[in-house]
């Protein structure tokens, strides 16, 4: 029924994918997406080797399904991590946060799909010359690191430049935001925020809590002045960025404030002192629902909405 491009080349039911969220996309998470037929994705974030390892035979435990592995490309363990991936046979890497450079290469005589997070035309095109499957757009309106532009301008233009299917992300958590990007032209799309707020996600309830009271303004965006910009819910850390970001503080300044705080947020759910990365779509999330519910909204109610459309 939803059979595209993207459901296809990944062998999964619906095309959605969640979002890999640092600290906050483990098996369980992605199990229960990819278990209700979409694709769940684990997130390295800035974890070594290890807990990647232990996490991907926990997911393997949890669903025989298809499941991606999201790589940072900016963090510390990133070598150990892509060497990794390749030796586990993940079905799919998420790249973000940078270029997969070499790796692709050895990602796709593993015969694993390579799907990168691009937020340019240029870097899209990129991507496509070195061998990538698919590629994610993903908006400024997503929450952690992000890129410039807004997903609506940077879909349509990817899609254009492009012969392999693009996935929407940024902006999106509901059958509406879906419905949209399938008439940009996405092959399907990524949802982030409003997963963190499901059943199946082990995010501390304050952070839940934190979302889902959150208006459509709460959102802000730090560190553009150290060019690695992140969007998260306002609160003291965001306070003590702005003041950082006025006065021109080096790089370090940031980085010591920042070191630790998603964790926080996540596992303590220390919302006050912790990074609250979520995106501007948090304003519309009410309720906390199972993955499957969320799933069977998005993309039967996107696709119900394209079906009886009426001006
Ligand atoms: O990666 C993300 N979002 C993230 S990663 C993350 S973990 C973190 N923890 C602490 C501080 C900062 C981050 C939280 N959120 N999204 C995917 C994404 N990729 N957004 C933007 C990009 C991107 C940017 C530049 C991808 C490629 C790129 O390439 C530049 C180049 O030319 O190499």
């Amino acid at each position: 029924m939803h059979r595209n491009q993207i459901t296809e080349l990944l062998n999964i039911k619906y095309p959605i994918f969640q979002g890999g969220m640092a600290w906050v996309s483990d098996a369980d998470l992605a199990g229960a997406v990819s278990n209700a037929g979409g694709l769940g994705i684990i997130a390295a974030g800035n974890a070594p080797a290890d807990w990647v390892e232990s996490e991907v035979n926990k997911i393997r435990k949890i669903t025989d399904k298809p499941f991606g592995l999201n790589i940072m490309m900016m963090s510390p363990f990133k070598e150990d991590v892509c060497e990794l991936a390749a030796k586990l046979e993940v079905p799919v890497i998420i790249t973000g946060a940078g270029s997969p450079g070499n790796y692709l290469k050895l990602w796709k005589e593993k015969n694993i799909k390579v799907i990168p997070v691009c937020p340019s035309t240029s870097f899209a095109l990129r991507m496509e010359r070195y061998g990538a499957d698919a590629v994610i757009c993903e908006g400024s309106e997503a929450g952690g690191h992000i890129g410039q532009l807004t997903t609506m301008a940077l879909v349509p233009q990817v899609v254009d430049a492009v012969n392999i299917p693009v996935i929407a992300a940024g902006g999106i958590a509901d059958k509406r935001g879906a419905a949209a990007a399938f008439m940009l032209g996405a092959s399907g799309v990524q949802v982030g925020t409003r997963f963190l707020v499901s059943k199946e996600c082990n995010a501390h309830q304050n952070f839940k809590d934190k979302v889902i009271s959150s208006k459509d303004v709460h959102t802000v965006v730090s560190g553009l002045s150290t060019g690695h910009p992140v969007r998260s819910i306002k609160n003291s850390i965001t306070n003590k960025f702005k003041k950082l970001e006025k006065k021109g503080a080096p790089m370090d300044d940031f980085e010591n404030i920042g070191r630790g705080a998603l964790r926080k947020a996540v596992v303590e759910g220390d919302i006050k002192n912790g990074s609250l990365m979520a995106g501007q779509i948090s304003g519309l999330i009410k309720e906390e629902l199972s993955c499957s519910e969320i799933i069977d909204e998005v993309i039967n109610g996107a696709y119900d909405l394209i079906n009886n459309f009426k001006n």
